[in-house]
């Protein structure tokens, strides 16, 4: 029997002390639902320290995600209000494990969201606004060495999120022709159509749900939902800044301390 409250207060530990461990299933192997178990442990915790859930996020969904990770089956975590960055405060870069960044498409739900049955179109009917995003990584795996059960437990690396101040609803946009300029210190490092997300991040907003909606869980009105790096994630190295340019959506940035 996995021990799900050991793993997680090891990544818990991990993370309070922004120090990177070894994988899981270097110890044993772990079947998705321990995986799940574990992530749902790690959660529970945060919420009795005094966070609140605010949404949740799909990661692995982009081919040049998947290849950059080498797992090319999609994930869920979870998103709460200590992981939200506003304005222009700067990551302290020596409280994380080892900061990437990714740029992604955000969607603010105006509706609950309840698979199975979510197409892309519900979704775009239950979105208040998207926005551009930048999601803030930082796996509590030493060198982002893990499996799909790793990442899962890990709450799919989730760290910081910063969204965009501008604002549209999905149906004045055309979502899959966004596209997105990624900049380190003012030099392009990557750069991606929306449509890299599934064709479309409805579509992966709408896998999210049904997932959810297997384990009885729903997305929330007023929800935040990150749909997926857009491209291979950047590290963030202290002392720069890691900026996306979204068509029609304005910019993003983040900016390591020193
Ligand atoms: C896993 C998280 C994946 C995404 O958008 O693809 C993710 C990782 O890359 O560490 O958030
Ligand atoms: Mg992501």
């Amino acid at each position: 029997m996995i021990d799900i409250g050991r793993w997680a207060s090891y990544l818990l530990d991990a993370e309070a002390h922004g120090e990177a461990v070894r994988p899981i299933t270097s110890t044993e192997p772990l079947t998705r639902h321990d995986a799940y178990a574990i992530q749902e442990a790690v959660i529970s915790a945060k919420l009795a320290q005094g966070e609140s859930l605010v949404g949740a996020k799909v990661g692995l969904v982009a081919a040049a995600k998947q290849a950059a990770m080498g797992i090319d089956e999609p994930v869920y975590g979870w998103l709460t209000d200590r992981m939200r960055l506003h304005g222009s405060e700067p990551i302290n870069t020596a409280a994380l494990c080892q900061p990437r960044v990714e740029p992604e498409i955000v969607f603010v739900l105006g509706d609950d969201l309840a698979g199975p049955g979510v197409t892309a179109e519900r979704v775009r009917d239950a979105t208040a606004y998207v926005c551009g995003g930048l999601e803030i990584l930082d796996s509590r795996y030493r060198d982002y060495a893990f499996t799909f059960a790793d990442v899962v437990a890990d709450n799919t690396s989730a760290a910081r999120f910063i969204l965009g101040g501008e604002r549209a609803h999905p149906r004045d946009l055309d979502v899959p022709l966004l596209g997105c300029v990624l900049r380190r210190d003012g030099e392009v490092i990557e750069t991606a159509t929306a449509a890299a997300v599934m064709g479309d991040p409805a579509e992966a907003v709408a896998l999210l749900a049904n997932f959810l909606g297997r384990n009885g869980r729903r997305l929330e009105r007023d929800w935040i939902v990150l749909s997926g790096g857009m491209t291979a994630p950047v590290a963030l190295v202290p002392g720069s800044t890691v900026l996306a340019d979204f068509h029609s959506l304005g910019s993003v940035s983040v900016r390591a301390d020193a």
